[in-house]
């Protein structure tokens, strides 16, 4: 039935109103994830003038971050934004970010004031400011987000901030096998991540469907091995400029990589490339279905501890960070004992190289190794043997699948995901406490939390972006926030006001439905009107 001509009088007046009505000013606790502490002052809002200038501590990881901080905000303010390294002890107006001794602030942490005159933060590290200036961005109005100038007041809320996280590892996972995704598309994740504090990006670079790094001592994984991907497309692989960019850039960002090879099992890929690693010695089929647990290599064979000693070295040349992920997962139709040994060795080879061990938990069983990390990713809240291995020495990171789990379906009508671990709407993704979630598991046991992205119906970087939006930014707020700031009501408000920054992003997320997102916000209007931002991303529901 079509609707009357005052039905739609009506409709066409509250679409006006929303294009007129100017966006709700940000306020002070707006911020996702949430700040440990929160004090707003209504009278100190502070209007960024145009000839504002940063200023940093002189110290080059500061400056980085001042100069991170002027290149957010040039493009959408047009201003010039100075950075100069002369920060003093008296505000002087304009932006400072400084370095200070307060050991309260921990390695992450910072404090942030706006007062009239200015905005001052202060940090122990470049890691902190950069936080800071995460949560400064968000103080902003949405139109920041613009990649052109904007007719806007930026505005500041007034008062104080003083913020740390819960947990020192934050994460998340891009299954680049399944479904191959180009440089630029990782280097766009890192900045989500970014923006929401998470400083752990885990790449899970090999499984059946493709392996994606390239190996100079074994140059058929890559060329070979590579060249698959589910359903039949072309996949690709990273060469190792390629990854060294990613880890540079995600450096740059306060965020580690964490390589994973996933052994035994899920090696397909690799038995194609080198047949001589199967344990008949015969070259399966490249493989580009869905199914897991049916491929693996001989831990028999001597040859495979070369292998895994190879590819593993070269991976760990290739990354500054602390850890290399050695998988562990579905390794079916290997013997639980004969897994057991292989996985002690992978485990001497990576302490070997300097490094240490992360894999799935279900290389529980094996011995303990110094500092070794299992990443739950169970769905019941009750793994002895997982508790097992943490009484013996292990820490978790917890990526429990039916909280955890960004492949699974928003519900059961949003188009892309899995449903094994359940659906993992906004509030299923929020409500979970990573400080008790595992039976017989301390909460000191907890290193942090990871949401893993695996990509079997996950193909383009739109679609990635839809499954991570709105939930990492939930994760998110569980590994950083303190539990006492976890509050779904507050929550959902919060994030319903970054609908319009992913927008200006250019960020398709999922409009779910039990966010209150503002309607869709006027479009901002450049100053210098290009006609290729004048209108916004299409994907929208
Ligand atoms: C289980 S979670 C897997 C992956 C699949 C995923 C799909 C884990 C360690 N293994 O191989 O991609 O389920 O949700």
């Amino acid at each position: 039935m079509g609707r009357t001509a005052g039905e739609l009088a009506a409709v066409a007046q509250r679409q006006a109103a929303a294009l007129i009505a100017p966006p709700a000013p940000v306020r002070l606790g707006d911020v996702v994830p949430a700040p440990e502490r929160v004090e707003p002052d209504t009278t100190a809002d502070y209007l960024l003038p145009a000839d504002a200038v940063i200023r940093v501590s002189a110290d080059p990881a500061a400056l980085a971050v001042g100069e991170q901080l002027a290149a957010l905000l040039r493009p959408a303010t047009g201003y010039p934004l100075p950075v100069t390294d002369t920060v003093g002890a008296t505000p002087t107006g304009g932006i400072a970010l400084q370095l200070t001794d307060d050991a309260d602030l921990g390695a992450e942490g910072y404090r942030l004031a706006v007062t009239t005159g200015g905005v001052r933060i202060r940090a122990r590290t470049a890691t902190g400011l950069f936080h800071a200036v995460q949560t400064l961005r968000q103080l902003l109005p949405p139109a920041v987000e613009s990649g052109t100038p904007v007719a806007e007041r930026w505005v500041l809320p007034g008062g104080s901030i003083l913020d740390r996280p819960r947990y020192p590892h934050r994460g998340a996972m891009l299954d680049v096998s399944r479904h191959f995704f180009p440089v630029a598309d990782v280097l766009r994740l890192i900045d989500h991540l970014a923006r929401y504090k998470l400083n752990r990006l885990h790449l899970h670079l090999t499984d059946d469907q493709g392996w994606r790094i390239a190996v100079d001592s074994w140059p058929r994984l890559a060329v070979v091995g590579g060249a698959t991907e589910v359903g039949g497309g072309p996949g690709g692989h990273y060469t190792r400029a390629d990854y060294r960019r990613i880890v540079a850039y995600a450096a740059a960002r306060h965020v580690t990589v964490i390589p994973e090879v996933d052994l035994p099992g899920h090696t397909n890929a690799a038995l194609v490339a080198y047949p001589e690693l199967a344990p008949d010695h015969t070259a399966p089929p490249p493989y580009t279905g869905t199914e897991v647990g049916f491929s693996y290599v001989d831990p028999a064979n001597e040859r495979t501890y070369d292998f895994v000693a190879d590819v593993l070295g070269e991976l760990a040349t290739l990354t500054p960070g602390q850890w290399l992920h050695i998988g562990g997962d579905e390794a079916f139709k290997v013997p639980a004992d004969v897994y057991a040994r292989f996985v002690e060795r992978v485990q001497r080879i990576v302490a070997g190289l300097g490094k240490t061990v992360v894999g799935w938990h279900q290389i529980a069983p094996a011995a303990h190794v110094d500092g070794r990390i299992l990443q739950w990713w169970g769905t019941s809240g009750d793994d002895p043997v997982t508790a097992d291995a943490v009484r013996r020495g292990a820490r978790l990171v917890l990526s429990p699948g039916n909280h955890a789990y960004l492949d699974m379906k928003y519900a059961p009508d949003t188009p892309i995901g899995h449903d094994w671990a359940g659906l993992i709407d906004v509030p299923r993704a929020y409500d979970w406490d990573p400080g008790d979630h595992l039976a017989g598991v301390p909460a000191e046991a907890v290193l942090g939390i990871e949401a893993p992205l695996w990509t079997e119906s996950v193909t383009t970087r739109a679609e990635v972006e839809f499954m991570l939006f709105p939930r990492l930014p939930a994760i998110a707020e569980l590994a950083w926030s303190p539990r006492s700031r976890h509050d779904w009501a507050d929550f959902r408000q919060r994030l319903a006001g970054h609908g319009p920054r992913w927008t200006a992003a250019g960020i398709a997320y999922h409009r779910a439905p039990e966010v209150p997102w503002p309607a869709q916000p006027p479009v901002p209007v450049p100053r210098s009107a290009p006609s290729d931002r004048s209108t916004t991303p299409s994907a929208q529901n």
